[in-house]
């Protein structure tokens, strides 16, 4: 069922505005804390706790277009991660981060402000997708896929949550301790095992398979942990791009390494989730800070 975009609208809670490029996103408001939900790819560009610094990273290089990403906040890679597994001229990451997505209901209580919106099914007829946002005293997300087939879909998937830091020398990433990943940047892609937390000093694009554990993002130049926590996820991405990365993307500051870490939530590689007729597969993911002495 979709819904206009005005009947989202809750006075004091959920409002509808006009953003970077123009765009139309959501704004959702609890207790002080604050969440922009983009319609283009049902984008969560921005989420700021009451008090805090914003906790989602956004480039000062996106781009704002339609049939563009966005770079920054949580881009929802759909129904697939990474390249097209069989067709290099597909888009990486999907079509859903691409989309205009539309309204389907919103609600405020005493405990939470939530919205969900949904992939036109033009887009992807297979399957149904939507994704819900809920601010309470942290910042959950949860991507929804039904099939719509009388067979079996295949999908990869990510939440792939920019985080914004003070300092990529000065952070380390724990939760991944003694799981195994594949190193994309190295041409071994047989499984490694993670050793103690993950610091930071080169391009980083690490894909940790078969794992359940949450993580966090320790700040020590802004003495703040960022805590991932993830349900019906088993991959985790791992990703700073570093300098000549940053270079060679035009929607990404040369420098703008420095104040992000992607920790993506996800399903991808060996953790392709496989959906049984009109069954449902929902990814969840938690966002939560705490202040470090
Ligand atoms: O999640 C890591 C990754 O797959 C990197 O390899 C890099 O391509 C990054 O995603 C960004 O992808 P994007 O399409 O947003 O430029």
């Amino acid at each position: 069922m979709t819904t206009s975009l005005q009947k989202m609208i809750i006075q004091d809670r959920i409002a509808l505005k006009n953003g970077h490029g123009n765009m139309p996103y959501l704004e959702l408001r609890f207790n002080g804390a604050e969440v922009h939900l983009y319609l283009h790819g049902a984008h969560v560009l921005h989420y700021q706790p009451a008090g805090q610094r914003p906790v989602l990273w956004q480039s000062k290089s996106s781009l704002f277009e339609p049939g563009k990403p966005i770079r920054g906040g949580i881009p929802v890679c759909w129904p697939w991660f990474g390249a097209h597994p069989n067709d290099p001229k597909q888009p990486l990451h999907g079509v859903a981060r691409l989309a205009e997505w539309e309204p389907v209901r919103s609600s405020a209580t005493s405990e939470a402000a939530t919205a969900t919106l949904k992939l036109p099914a033009s887009v992807y007829p297979d399957a149904s997708l939507q994704l819900t946002v809920e601010l309470s005293d942290h910042l959950s997300v949860t991507l929804t896929t039904i099939n719509n087939r009388d067979t079996d879909i295949n999908f990869t998937e990510a939440l792939h949550s920019y985080f914004a830091i003070q300092d990529i020398h000065a952070v380390t990433v724990t939760g991944l301790e003694g799981q195994r990943y594949i190193d994309k940047l190295s041409s071994d892609k047989s499984l490694q095992t993670q050793n103690g937390p993950i610091s930071f000093s080169a391009e980083t694009d690490r894909v940790y398979t078969d794992t359940s554990h949450a993580c966090a993002v320790i700040d020590t130049a802004l003495k703040r942990r960022i805590h991932v926590s993830k349900e019906n996820s088993l991959s985790t991405v791992v990703w700073n791009p570093w300098i000549e990365k940053s270079i060679r993307m035009p929607d990404f500051g040369d420098r703008e390494y420095l104040e992000m870490v992607c920790v993506e939530t996800a399903n991808c590689g060996s953790n392709a989730v496989t959906l049984p007729p009109g069954q449902t597969h929902a990814m969840h993911l938690r966002i939560s800070t705490q202040k470090d002495s």
